[in-house]
């Protein structure tokens, strides 16, 4: 039976082991064959004058990234990683690796990130590789258990939609039979049914399409959202829920991914409660303070105008009661101040994590926001009748999961925390 690399101790004394040749090293009458598998690397040691002639055979054609098994005794060794070493009594190549490697796994050679993601299969056998997609699968699931605790359905909503939610102009067409089609930007709007629907709490773990033309080390075309909708809350509550989630998700990474956070050599810092508030109004002032640039009331906050707000509250943050004209069609805008609404954006210091709000629930309403945008009340047709028969009030929120990773990794790029990003020129592996 294969044991796993990290579980090979002196105390087996033999053991039948399976990996990738990770290094080779020739030293005269030694050779030393460092190999690797999810779990860690194990030295084998041949001592030529000693070992089996059809070991010496095998490794002598052996190539680094192969995979091999390798049955032998296992002993202590001072110089080996972990303190031990396998010493083959059989050498079997299972599945050699041509040369030259389109990527050096070894990680001497730094690749460049096309490189890296164009060979991805290859790049992710690098631990710290490994280690991102460990922490994103345990932060997948520390954000299910916490709505499932909390009585949240989990719903899957479909992708191909007849309409834009977040605003027309980064949607991608697709062919739909006779029938004008897109890839969904946004659960917004099926969520939101939902709550129609009398299901309450509702969370959804998917694909979002933004056909954003730009290119940087934040936005992709195809991304993961995070989205919650709750019905009988407001802002406020839903902005409770959500650090509530982001803690959570941290916590259980802390706690249960200690050898991937080590591998990977950051400094995880749990977010404390309570994360502070800032008004719309105060960021641009902020902004305007530290960037000189000439920030509008009503204007975007621009990437520049977003690191300095971050770099002056240094931790995560809510940015509070957006000018309604900048804000979507369903964003509740106050009774008393409609030109300022119940939507917020939930920020890491280096970038926006999540949007949320309060959704307006009245449909003539709703149907005067989407008019306000320039939008069509028409094509909206599907969404707004459950309005007309008993929406209760409702909040929620989408986070982006690429970006969360990114920023608790403190991944340069976003596309290191997406195995096969889709960008401006990637489609492809
Ligand atoms: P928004 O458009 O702000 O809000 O998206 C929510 C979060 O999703 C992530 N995100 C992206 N990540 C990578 N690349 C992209 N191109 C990209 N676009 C968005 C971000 C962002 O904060 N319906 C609302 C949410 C809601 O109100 O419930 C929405 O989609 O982290």
């Amino acid at each position: 039976m294969r044991i796993p690399l990290k579980e090979v101790t002196p105390e087996l004394q033999s053991a039948e082991v399976i990996g990738w040749i990770h290094e080779i090293r020739n030293l005269g009458g030694l050779s030393f064959f460092i190999l690797r598998d999810r779990t860690g690397f194990l030295q084998a040691t041949i001592i030529k004058k000693k070992a089996p002639e059809a070991v010496l055979e095998a490794a002598k054609d052996v190539s680094r990234e192969s995979v091999v098994k390798i049955v032998g005794t296992v002993k202590e060794s001072d110089k080996a990683p972990g303190g031990r070493e396998i010493i083959p009594e059989q050498f079997e190549i299972i599945s050699k690796a041509e040369t030259p490697l389109p990527l050096d796994v070894s990680e001497k050679v730094l690749a460049e990130v096309d490189t890296r993601l164009d060979n991805r299969y290859l790049d992710a056998r690098r631990p710290k590789v490994s280690a991102v997609f460990q922490v994103r699968s345990a932060v997948t699931r520390a954000v299910s258990e916490y709505f499932y605790k909390e009585g949240y359905i989990n719903i899957t909503t479909s992708k191909i939609v007849a309409a834009a939610t977040e605003g027309g102009t980064e949607l991608f067409p697709i062919a739909y039979f006779e029938k004008e089609a897109f890839l969904n930007q946004s659960p917004q709007l099926y969520k939101q049914m939902m709550m129609a629907a009398g299901f309450e709490k509702v969370f959804e773990i998917g694909p979002i399409f933004r056909a954003e033309e730009h290119n940087t080390t934040r936005h992709l075309n195809e991304a993961t959202s995070i989205d919650a909708e709750i019905s009988f809350a407001d802002h406020n509550d839903v902005m409770k829920i959500l650090e509530d989630v982001i803690i959570a998700a941290y916590e259980y990474v802390d706690k249960n991914c200690t050898d991937a956070i080590e591998t990977l050599g950051v400094d995880l810092k749990v977010p404390g409660k309570n994360f502070p508030k800032i008004t719309y109004a105060e960021a641009i002032d902020m902004a305007a303070v530290s960037t000189n640039e000439d920030i509008k009331y009503g204007d975007d906050l621009s990437t520049s105008a977003e690191r300095a707000i971050g770099e002056e509250m240094g931790e995560h943050y809510f940015i509070t009661d957006w000018p309604t004209s900048i804000k979507p069609y369903y964003a509740m805008p106050y009774e008393d101040d409609p030109k300022i609404c119940k939507a917020f954006d939930m920020m890491h210091p280096r970038m926006e994590l999540s949007s949320g709000a309060q959704r307006i629930h009245q449909y003539d309403l709703l149907v005067e926001q989407i008019k306000q945008k320039g939008l069509s009340p028409e094509s909206f047709e599907f969404y707004l009748k459950p309005f007309r028969y008993g929406m209760p009030p409702h909040a929620g929120w989408g986070v982006g999961m690429d970006r969360l990773i990114m920023t608790m990794l403190d991944l340069p790029n976003i596309r290191e925390a997406v195995l096969f990003p889709r960008d401006r020129h990637r489609v492809t592996p």
